[in-house]
């Protein structure tokens, strides 16, 4: 259809021309069936929890949220996507235990698209630009075929320090295995088996609600955060420093600063526990050994790039956290 219409109308050089310069908007109706049961199943797995859940089933949900967001956050991101630690490998299963949990798509996967995200931020091999919007960059990007450049632009990133991992390619061999029983199998039984949940009950609280509230929170870093917020370190990238996004995902909203330094494994300037709970998660790990070489940024270096892209080269960051 968009071949003969480019061909009629002027040719294959236009044709090739608007298939690069518009997004690619063919919607994908599996996804947006399955992604509206999804928020349904949530809204009612809300309900159950405050009329007929135990409130074990509620605590086993949030306390899943929490364990399949650092598999997100200190997993997928700071460790496999930016290298901002090293991990030796009993944190690294721990880690993609954690992962396959929340299923966000295998960690090569969500790497490759993060590390294009960062490289080539809100434009077309952006897979969530933002500039498109907040529906797109939250969950419009999953409702579509990804963009050309997309693909072409992700052949490009070396991905080879992922294939060498052996837990990473464990995880992608065995993905279409693993996460359904770690996302939504094991979490709906174990509610009903240990503490006589009723079987609804554990679908839609446990394991509904729980997939869909961290999913949206997850987004929200691609959303909210590149929206709302101060910026602190750069005034000419819109990836904002946005307090809720840091409290409900871990530690992960302080995206100003992270788009600025990628590499410093607390996301953020300051390392408070309370607002990065992945920073927690990591030190700890840390003062065990099972973290190391992790990556910081000094605050002289962060001093001089406040001076010449931030707000009015203010060096005290905390005045335009949005607070
Ligand atoms: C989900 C991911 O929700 C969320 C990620 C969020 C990221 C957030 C980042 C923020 C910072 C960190 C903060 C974390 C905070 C955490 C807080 C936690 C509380 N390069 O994909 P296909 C190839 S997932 C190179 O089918 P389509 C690909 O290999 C939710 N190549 O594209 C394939 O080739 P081949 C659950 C690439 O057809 C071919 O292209 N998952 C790249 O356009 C086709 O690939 C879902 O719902 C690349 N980047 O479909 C699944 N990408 O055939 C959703 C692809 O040779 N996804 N290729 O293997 C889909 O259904 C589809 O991918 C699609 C696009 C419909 C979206
Ligand atoms: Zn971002
Ligand atoms: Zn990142």
């Amino acid at each position: 259809m968009e071949e003969s219409e480019g061909t009629t109308h002027n040719g294959t050089t236009h044709l090739t021309q608007r298939k690069r310069e518009q997004p690619h908007q063919a919607i994908v109706w599996r996804n947006v069936m399955l992604f509206g049961y999804l928020h349904l199943a949530a809204v009612y797995g809300v309900l159950l929890m405050f009329t007929s859940a135990k409130i074990a089933t509620t605590i086993f949900a949030i306390l899943m949220y929490q364990v399949s967001s650092i598999g997100i956050t200190a997993g997928a991101h700071r460790l496999w996507s930016h290298r901002a630690y090293k991990a030796k490998w009993p944190l690294r299963v721990i880690l993609i235990v954690f992962n396959t949990i929340a299923f966000q798509n295998h960690v090569y996967e969500w790497a490759r698209d993060h590390r294009l995200h960062h490289k080539y931020s809100e434009t077309n091999a952006d897979p969530h630009n933002a500039n498109r919007g907040f529906f797109f960059s939250h969950v419009g990007w999953l409702l579509c075929r990804k963009h050309p450049e997309i693909i072409e632009k992700g052949r490009g990133i070396d991905m080879a320090d992922l294939l060498a991992d052996p837990i990473v390619s464990f995880q992608k061999k065995y993905y279409k295995f693993l996460m359904p029983l770690l996302c939504f199998i094991l979490p709906t039984i174990l509610p009903v088996y240990c503490w006589g949940e009723s079987w609804a009950n554990s679908w839609f609280v446990a394991t509904m609600f729980r997939y869909t509230f961290s999913l949206n929170v997850t987004w929200l870093v691609n959303s909210a955060a590149h929206m709302w917020g101060g910026r602190p370190y750069d005034r000419f990238i819109n990836p904002s420093e946005n307090i809720t996004v840091a409290l409900l995902a871990l530690g992960e909203g302080w995206h100003n600063y992270h788009h600025v330094f990628p590499w410093d494994y607390k996301a953020a300037e300051l390392g408070d526990y309370k607002l990065n709970m992945t920073t927690a998660f990591i030190d700890f790990f840390a003062k065990i050994g099972w973290a190391y070489d992790l990556k910081t940024v000094s605050a002289d270096t962060v001093r001089k790039r406040v001076e010449r892209t931030g707000l009015n080269g203010r060096a005290d960051t905390r005045a335009s956290w949005g607070w």
